[in-house]
């Protein structure tokens, strides 16, 4: 049995009703776009013929991600955080701005607050026996190819289990571990010194997994590593880059793997002599291009929720 309601006036009027599309206030626009979503919501269940039960089981859902935390990470996991990235690299290739380090997304674990150094931080705070040195550095240049002075450089990543700190399940992390920024001097440098990081999972049993799962997909991410990239006379650069080597790159559950964002991994020595816990480091280079304002702003400032210390 299929019937086909949606089309009906008493359907419609119930959407208009629910939304209070006819009815003044002062959110017209999230008036609008709950009616699409709403009657793109009744539509599919008319379409597919969703049954009750079924319905029941989404919205039962939804009160477990919430409960769970976790409907930014399956923003993430379903590739809306990837979607609007496409949708930013559309509208820059529209106005014809192109060059700068390519996007990609936040994620839901930055915690806002390391404390800011000049030019060079080591930011490992808790020893980890299964993690090696690493030394990230590079150069933040405009599109002009000349350095870009104060700029932060924010960077956060794993440990070697794929660990956040502020959000490590173990609670084994202190704050602020494998989280830090840095301020470039004349010379557009930064440099952090830290440990390797493992690729992360979802919690195996939240939500968001269990909708993975249902999917026939896993919840893991190549190892990587975050930053952001602020500057009063550019946009800010929200990216990563993923470890050369890790079997994952190529099927991130976040999907935020791009060509560009794989540097190569470098053996080094002479890392005691930088403070690293071994002589023996490994080192990546990555540099930053900016791109500039447009008209004067930065048209591609996301603003979300974001965890933070207590004031
Ligand atoms: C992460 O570390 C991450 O970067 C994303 C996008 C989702 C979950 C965990
Ligand atoms: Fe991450």
């Amino acid at each position: 049995m299929s019937v086909k309601v949606f089309q009906t006036r008493e359907v419609q009027d119930l959407l208009k009703a629910a939304t209070n599309l006819d009815g003044e206030t002062n959110n017209p626009r999230f008036q609008q776009i709950l009616h699409r979503l709403v009657s793109d919501l009744f539509k599919a269940i008319d379409d597919l013929n969703i049954t009750p039960d079924e319905v029941w089981a989404g919205v039962n859902y939804l009160n477990r991600l919430g409960k769970d935390g976790e409907a930014a990470l399956l923003a993430a996991g379903l590739g809306l955080e990837k979607y609007l990235d496409i949708r930013m690299d559309a509208e820059d290739k529209e106005i014809g701005l192109q060059g700068g380090t390519p996007r990609t997304i936040e994620g839901p674990l930055y915690y806002a607050g390391a404390p800011v150094r000049d030019g060079v931080t080591k930011i490992d705070i808790n020893p980890d026996e299964d993690a090696g040195p690493i030394v990230i550095r590079g150069t933040v240049t405009g599109l002009d190819g000349q350095p870009v002075a104060d700029a932060i450089v924010e960077c956060w990543h794993a440990n070697s289990k794929g660990f956040y700190s502020h959000f490590d399940p173990t609670g084994a992390q202190s704050d602020f571990n494998l989280r830090g920024a840095v301020k470039t001097g004349a010379d557009g440098k930064y440099e952090f010194r830290t440990l390797m990081p493992v690729g992360y999972g979802c919690p195996p049993h939240g939500s968001t997994q269990q909708l993975l799962n249902l999917l026939g997909r896993h919840g893991n991410r190549p190892a990587h590593v975050h930053f952001f990239v602020t500057s009063d006379s550019h946009r800010k650069l929200t990216t990563q880059f993923n470890i050369e080597g890790d079997p994952l790159i190529w099927d991130d559950f976040a999907y935020a793997t791009r060509e560009e964002l794989i540097p190569h991994v470098v053996d080094k020595t002479g890392g005691t002599a930088l403070g690293l816990k071994d002589d023996a480091y490994k080192d990546i280079e990555f540099n930053f291009t900016l791109t500039p304002l447009v008209e004067g702003k930065d048209n591609q400032m996301v603003n979300r929720l974001r965890a933070a210390a207590a004031a």
